[in-house]
């Protein structure tokens, strides 16, 4: 398995997110993907390459251009606000919902921030761009690595993706990596591409992406949104819109889900991607299923992964794993490490 990591990853680097009325430490830490890096080169778990820079063609296929346009210069006029803010993170504060509009785009920085945003927990730094556009190449050049013939490639990046949309940043996430990593399989060729989230969370940005589209089924199994985070979107009725009728499952799991039941779920989503005639697999891997992740709640052990990584493999199709979530970040590597080692 070839991983492709980009050492800009670091580049992103939040101080503090908005939980219970106050700014607590950022879950969402370089030292994660250090940690599966460093295990992955113990394990010697195959080559590790930095990213070819293919520019933005695929990336505007998922993301809108205003968003885009807005990421790419939204330090800059944070620092343009006050010098002093060079010494913060930026985050947003006021939104647009129900009866508002999104359409007009707002000169003020505070209200643009807003609009391209769902929570007050994703903090924006200095790096933010200049790390998730070197994550995005990432998952492009996995993406051109399985696309070429290889069996399995794994995008070993931060900040995550899944719960970005078009549109939109939140949940840690600005680019949809594997959003653009199954754009990017599609383009190369695929007829049919499934995206597979093993998140905890929801992979809200990834569905609602894909939702009306025939082409790239989008299967989640995840924290119930009746209590956990996202919150709202990721229920078992939404099985996709228009021409993407049928091509989304969310399977939706109690906090306290263990890996006897968690396991059933993942058979159920890879039949459903057997079933949808998919020629490639893009799998969001996040580990926050782990029993001593600090922000979910479910009870995988780290020796549960190297099962998870067998029934992968046992799907039988080219596969892009792309790093999501997992906040234990002492276990981080070890887990991801055995889904990877369980794959091969
Ligand atoms: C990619 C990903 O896994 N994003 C998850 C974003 C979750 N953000 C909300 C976190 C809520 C923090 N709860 C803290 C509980 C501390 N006991
Ligand atoms: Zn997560």
């Amino acid at each position: 398995m070839i991983t492709v990591y980009n050492h800009q990853h670091v580049l992103h680097q939040g101080k503090v997110e908005m939980f219970r009325g106050q700014l607590v430490p950022c879950f969402e830490v370089p030292a994660r993907a250090d940690f599966v890096l460093a295990e992955l080169q113990r394990r010697g778990l195959g080559a590790v390459q930095a990213p070819v820079d293919s520019g933005l063609d695929v990336v505007q296929r998922i993301h809108s251009p205003r968003y885009l346009d807005f990421l790419a210069g939204a330090w800059a006029e944070w620092v343009a606000l006050d010098p002093a803010n060079a010494a913060r993170d930026v985050l947003p504060s006021v939104w647009p919902v129900r009866s508002f509009r999104s359409d007009v785009l707002p000169a003020n920085f505070a209200a643009r921030m807003g609009l391209f945003s769902y929570d007050a927990g994703t903090p924006l730094t200095a790096g933010t761009w200049a790390a998730a556009y070197g994550g995005a190449q990432c998952a492009l050049t996995a993406a051109g690595l399985v696309s070429g013939g290889e069996r399995s490639a794994f995008a070993l990046t931060r900040p995550p993706g899944h719960h970005a949309g078009a549109d939109f940043f939140g949940g840690y996430c600005f680019l949809n990596n594997a959003a653009i990593a199954a754009q990017a399989l599609r383009d190369a060729g695929a007829a049919r591409v499934a995206v597979l989230d093993i998140d905890y969370h929801h992979g809200n940005g990834t569905q609602a992406i894909f939702y009306d589209r025939a082409d790239v089924f989008f299967a989640s199994i995840h924290g119930d949104p009746h209590t956990e985070y996202p919150f709202y979107l990721g229920y078992a009725d939404e099985t996709g819109s228009g021409a993407g009728q049928g091509h989304n499952l969310n399977l939706p799991l109690p906090r306290g889900t263990d890996f006897a039941r968690w396991r059933a779920a993942l058979g159920q989503a890879l039949q459903a991607i057997a079933r949808s005639g998919a020629e490639a697999l893009v799998v969001s891997l996040g580990l926050d299923t782990f029993e001593g992740d600090p922000i979910s709640g479910f009870h995988l052990r780290s020796a549960d992964y190297l099962q998870v990584g067998a029934d992968l493999a046992a799907a039988g199709l080219p596969t892009v794993f792309v790093f999501e979530g997992g906040y234990a970040v002492a276990e981080v590597g070890l887990n991801a490490v055995n889904v990877l080692e369980g794959f091969a």
